[in-house]
């Protein structure tokens, strides 16, 4: 039986910092995103299997800092095992005073999802197998910006042309007539079978979201999601509540606390925890548990490589939320036939660069 010697040790971390131009701008009631700031992170291993992940800095103003955070971990890893298990604690502990949230969360997040990736790629499988799992086809939806009702039919038109069978469009207009016309728009453009979610992207006050939803509980949506500020469980509890649509919640909770209080508070009829945020690999199977032990649907965010393979360990698993912004420095993009998503033959997370596009894109 193999020892801890027997597991390959960290050499040590690259962090590199990128920014891939979004082929189409994303706007949300919370700004317009037009190219994604992304940390790639590579655990290199004495066994000479490489780990791979990517963290989403939102803003480029955060991308420096969290590639250097990420790359001055590496002090405190060099030399043990490719072991999630052993190193999550070990960070933890370290990062218990300054907090785990924000650019800390994002750099302990980057460095669990590529050791998970090591230790798949060493083993020679995916991290479904690794987990115990097998792959299963995902139903994948696809994202709407904040196009107007006229911009979002059309985006809607041509996700469901490509065959998705969910689309999810940004709202949170002035008026809650205008969130209805662009509703209506994509119902109309897409017919009965497609589910419409909604995402309000925290911007109404939980007062102003149970009257819009006064209104929108008769469009039959899939959910509405984030109607308001992330981490006000109790106003979310409220809108849940007094809504007919399922409410969603979770992309913005840090580690598994985070989801426990929501559940705590019944602040959601769904959740979908990103896994950035939540704390990588480690903390999306404490959430998937969390779950499972309320039979609350989860969901993913943003990540779908990734999120696609933990979704097929995930007893509660509900939508993979589909993009292709960052499939210009991936060699395996998720494939999705059919609105469904698809990892049979993934390597590790299936996260790996496209290191010719990286070095001749100059991103
Ligand atoms: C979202 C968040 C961050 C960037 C783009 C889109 C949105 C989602 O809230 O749910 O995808
Ligand atoms: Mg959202």
């Amino acid at each position: 039986m193999g020892s801890r010697d027997s597991v390959p040790k960290i050499q040590g971390l690259r962090a590199r910092a990128v920014r891939v131009p979004m082929r189409h701008p994303h706007r949300s009631s919370g700004g317009i995103i037009t190219e994604s700031p992304l940390v790639l992170t590579d655990v290199l291993t004495d066994a000479g299997v490489i780990g791979h992940s990517l963290v989403f800095t939102y803003h480029t103003t955060a991308l420096g800092p969290t590639a250097e955070l990420i790359q001055n971990l590496d002090g405190l890893i060099k030399g043990e095992p490719i072991a999630p298990a052993e190193i999550e604690p070990i960070l933890a502990r370290r990062f218990r005073l300054l907090g785990t949230q924000g650019l800390v969360g994002m750099a302990l997040s980057a460095i669990d999802m590529a050791l998970w990736d090591a230790l798949a790629r060493w083993h020679n499988t995916s991290l479904v197998r690794l987990l115990g799992g097998v792959e299963k086809p995902l139903p994948a939806y696809g994202a709407v910006g904040f196009e107007g009702a006229e911009g979002s039919a059309k985006v809607a038109e041509d996700w469901a042309r490509r065959g998705f069978k969910g689309i999810k469009a940004k709202i949170g207009y002035p008026t809650v007539k205008e969130d209805l016309a662009v509703i209506r728009a994509m119902r109309k453009a897409v017919g009965d079978d497609v589910a419409i979610m909604v995402d309000y992207n925290q911007c109404l006050t939980p007062a102003e979201a149970v009257e819009r939803l006064r209104v929108l509980d008769q469009e039959g949506l899939a959910w509405v999601e984030e109607p308001t500020l992330a981490h006000d469980y109790a106003g979310h509890a409220q809108i849940a509540r007094e809504a007919k649509t399922p409410i969603q919640c979770g992309e913005n909770w840090w580690g598994p606390l985070d989801m426990q209080h929501a559940i705590d508070a019944g602040a959601s009829d769904y959740m979908m925890p990103d896994v950035m945020k939540i704390g990588g690999v480690t903390g999306w199977l404490r959430a998937s548990a969390l779950a499972q032990a309320r039979g609350i649907r989860l969901s993913s965010h943003l990540w779908p490589e990734i999120s696609a393979q933990l979704l097929c360990v995930t007893p509660t698993a509900h939508w993979l939320e589909y993009a292709d912004w960052w499939n210009p420095i991936l060699s395996e993009p998720l494939r999705v036939k059919d609105g469904m998503a698809d990892v049979a033959g993934a390597s590790g997370t299936g996260v790996s660069w496209d290191e010719k596009a990286i070095a001749t894109s100059g991103l």
